[in-house]
């Protein structure tokens, strides 16, 4: 019937029907060119570093970015210290408009708007927790608030914790959850070294909390959110393959460390330090020695720890096998600080450069995350 019925209504419906597939070729075209130079413009395609690419940039001319998660789709969400959270959306890439500025961030020092988390079944409840530097009775304290995405906002803040001693130097501020469902947090000594040995303070700890700010039933101190102690200034947390939890900690004047940490336990800050063991006290699975790393946020990807220098100006790789760590460092003096390291859902590391926190020299793009292949390290 069909071609019969083209066949008398003659040549009109047969140049309607060209116009009408020429117009619907070309907004193909369009619609196909247009999500192809989103996803370009947007997170670059993993098989990208193909044929030599060791980094590429994701994103360029950021205020310190100190933190950044993904969410399920692939998008990133990341904090600036001033107070942002930002979004890098998988298709449209770096949104102008932050998910949230923050009010009541107190940017001093070292502190301000540091670590960020994203639920794991954020699928469900849309949660992002914050680790923030604010100002109270006229002293800096730090506190975790946890927010929901609406659309392109973070709404309903809901603090987890306060009361976090702060200072302007020594915040801690890494969040993460881990294997167990539960929020890791890392608290500086707030330049009071000896509240880290006070098991009363939430100072120089390692907390662990239920996603809602209670505390676990089987945390190593009933009815306390301390998970270790005895730390100085710890930023950066990673689970291996095993669930074992590594931290890293800047030490006093060099003596940096990886730790590797278990419940209950005291890392010794201020009593021990460097290669210095004493009883009851955990000695850091390495340390710098002399030299400063300077070490800020950490990541497991491939059976080794990775985590980020910042006066250093390096990525550092704890390479574990056969029962021992071996150190290599990478990209030595190639972006400059770096604030950061997160393995991607595509094994890929995501790094944060951290040039423009007045200890650095910024180049015109900084500052920048840089997704790097491990594979050509
Ligand atoms: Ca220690």
């Amino acid at each position: 019937m069909g071609r019969r019925g083209m066949k008398i209504t003659g040549k009109k419906t047969t140049s309607i029907l060209v116009i009408a597939a020429i117009v619907i070729v070309v907004l193909s075209g369009l619609v196909w060119w247009n999500f192809r130079s989103q996803r370009v413009t947007a997170l670059p395609p993993a098989d990208s570093g193909a044929g030599g690419t060791l980094a590429t940039s994701v994103a360029v001319n950021l205020e310190i970015p100190w933190a950044l998660d993904f969410l399920p789709d692939g998008s990133l969400v990341f904090t600036e210290r001033p107070g942002r959270v930002r979004l890098i959306d998988v298709r449209e890439g770096l949104l102008p408009e932050p998910l949230l500025t923050m009010t009541g961030v107190a940017h001093r020092g070292e502190g301000g708007l540091l670590g960020i988390a994203v639920h794991p079944a954020f699928a469900g409840n849309q949660f992002i927790y914050v680790y923030h530097t604010y100002e109270e009775g006229g002293g800096l304290l730090n506190r975790v608030v946890r927010f929901k995405m609406q659309g392109r906002r973070l709404v309903e803040p809901e603090i987890i914790i306060g009361g976090i001693p702060g200072a302007s130097n020594h915040n801690g501020g890494r969040i993460k959850f881990g294997p167990d469902g539960r929020l890791y947090i890392t608290t500086g000594d707030a330049q009071v070294p000896d509240s880290a040995q006070d098991p009363d303070s939430l100072s120089g700890k390692i907390l662990r909390l239920n996603d809602d700010g209670t505390v676990p039933a089987d945390n190593p101190f009933p009815g306390s959110p301390v998970y270790s102690s005895g730390h100085r200034n710890p930023q950066g947390l990673a689970w291996d393959s095993g669930g074992r939890l590594w931290a890293t900690e800047h030490g006093a004047a060099a003596t940096d460390e990886l730790n590797l940490i278990e419940p209950g336990k005291n890392y010794g800050w201020p009593v021990i330090r460097g290669e210095e063991t004493a009883a009851g006290l955990e000695a850091p699975v390495i340390q710098s020695g002399s030299e400063t790393w300077a070490p800020s946020g950490a990541a497991f990807a491939g059976g080794s720890i990775f985590f980020a220098g910042l006066r250093s100006q390096s990525l550092f790789e704890a390479v574990m096998k056969d029962g021992t760590v071996t150190l290599r460092r990478h990209l030595e003096r190639n972006f400059g600080r770096i604030r950061a390291v997160v393995t991607g859902p595509d094994t890929f590391l995501y790094l944060l450069t951290s040039n423009r926190d007045g200890r650095g020299v910024p180049t015109a793009d900084d500052d920048q995350i840089i997704r790097i292949d491990p594979g050509k390290l």
